[in-house]
């Protein structure tokens, strides 16, 4: 039997919790070590071994140490394709470019204005650090052009690289639920309709409730 695959890192962080998201929809057995990141323990030298930027998540399966969330989900898909959620990375060339285009787009467009709002509005006033109004300002407007590229896509298509749910709509999910659950970002998806329609189906995915309810669990200490 397979040995489960290591995911190094707390489920409260957006990267982390999108590798959790796929590994669940993939059903691929996992054990999930935690990091302190409060003492800083993704700086330590044994963690910088496996993650050289001291960010999480870091990943292990077998031989093969990974980090970057999205790199980690596509070797997931590809080593996993036919267990679990066997069209998650599609199954054809056109299927896997579409995907990517998609899974590009979140990473390149959508992620550099939601992890500054993430981390300003859901973040910095539990850390007691003083909010960037400026960077709020300007990241919203970005975001607003994001979305309507998307509710533009989503208003001929249910997901947004197919009629399939993809890992391109997976991977927005962890700085979609920190703005839409408890931050004035929330109207920014809202308004838009199919944006609002699209965000309802993909954030009641089974895997993504798991997710949630491991971010509510207390950690381990270490
Ligand atoms: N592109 C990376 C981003 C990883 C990342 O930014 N991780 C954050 C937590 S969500 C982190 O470790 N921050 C601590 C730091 O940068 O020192 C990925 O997707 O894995």
């Amino acid at each position: 039997m397979a040995s489960p695959v290591t995911v190094y890192g707390p489920p409260m962080s957006a990267a982390v919790s999108r590798v959790l998201a796929c590994l669940l929809e993939k059903e691929v057995k996992f054990q999930l070590i935690n990091i302190n990141m409060s003492k800083g323990q993704h700086k330590s030298p044994d963690f910088l071994k496996m993650q050289p930027f001291g960010q999480v998540p870091a990943f292990r399966d077998e031989s093969i140490s990974l980090f970057e969330s999205r790199a980690i989900c596509r070797y997931v898909t590809e080593k996993y394709a036919n267990q679990g959620n066997i069209i998650l990375f599609g199954t054809n060339p056109s299927e896997k470019a579409s995907i990517d285009q998609w899974l590009e787009a979140e990473s390149q467009s959508f992620n550099p204005p939601t992890s500054t709002l993430v981390f300003q509005l859901a973040f910095a006033p539990r850390m007691k650090i003083k909010q960037d109004e400026g960077a709020i300002k300007q990241s919203k407007e970005k975001l607003a052009k994001v979305l309507d590229v998307y509710n533009g896509r989503l208003a001929s298509s249910r997901f947004l690289a197919s009629e399939e749910f993809s890992l391109a709509d997976l991977s927005h999910l962890p700085n979609a639920q920190y703005l839409v659950n408890g931050t004035e970002v929330e109207e920014l998806f809202l308004v838009r309709e199919n944006v609002r329609r699209w965000w309802k189906e993909i954030s009641s995915r089974e895997s993504w409730k798991k997710v949630i309810d491991m971010q509510k669990s207390p950690l381990p200490k270490n």
